[in-house]
């Protein structure tokens, strides 16, 4: 079982794998739960959640830290998963790198899996490519979406 307090986000994970018994039951395996001890830095959105330790450094510097951490840079499939992102980024009033780029094919923005993005929501007239150098994608306080200049510091924003 999962507790959680107010203090602790507990997260379950379904459980992918199964034991057959010889006498007639399936047990579960792989079935685990964790905590994220971040709050009030971190939002769960579905199976998804969204962390900051409120360090902030480049693009590389950010992708590699939540790598680090088992995770990766927040990358937003759905409008539910943008609205949390957009609440760290009103608390902390600081601005986040999502895990998205242009930097394979100008104006082609995908994943750092390489996938096309599936959702966006960038402000009006975005993305620019303001003097051909923006190729990373901050979220704004609004929750709408600037491309961006990939060496810029940026809040650390990581999903797991
Ligand atoms: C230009 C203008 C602004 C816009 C910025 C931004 C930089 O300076 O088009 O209106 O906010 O670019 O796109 O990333
Ligand atoms: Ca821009």
């Amino acid at each position: 079982a999962c507790y959680s307090s107010s203090l602790q986000f507990t997260v379950f994970i379904e459980c992918k794998d199964y034991l057959w018994f010889s006498y007639g039951h399936l047990s579960p395996l792989f079935c685990y739960c964790f905590s994220v001890a971040a709050f009030p830095g971190g939002q769960i959105v579905g199976n998804k959640v969204f962390i900051t330790s409120g360090y902030e450094g480049n693009f590389d510097d950010l992708k590699q830290r939540c790598l680090q951490a088992g995770g990766q840079l927040a990358s937003p499939r759905n409008a539910a998963e943008n609205t949390a992102i957009q609440q760290i980024v009103v608390l902390y009033k600081k601005s986040v790198f999502l895990g998205i780029t242009d930097i394979q094919s100008e104006g082609k923005f995908k994943y750092l899996n390489g996938e096309a993005i599936v959702y966006s929501n960038w402000q009006q007239g975005e993305p620019n490519d303001e003097k051909g150098r923006e190729n990373c994608v901050e979220v704004y306080g609004n929750g709408k979406w600037n491309d961006r200049s990939c060496g810029e510091k940026k809040l650390i924003l990581c999903e797991f």
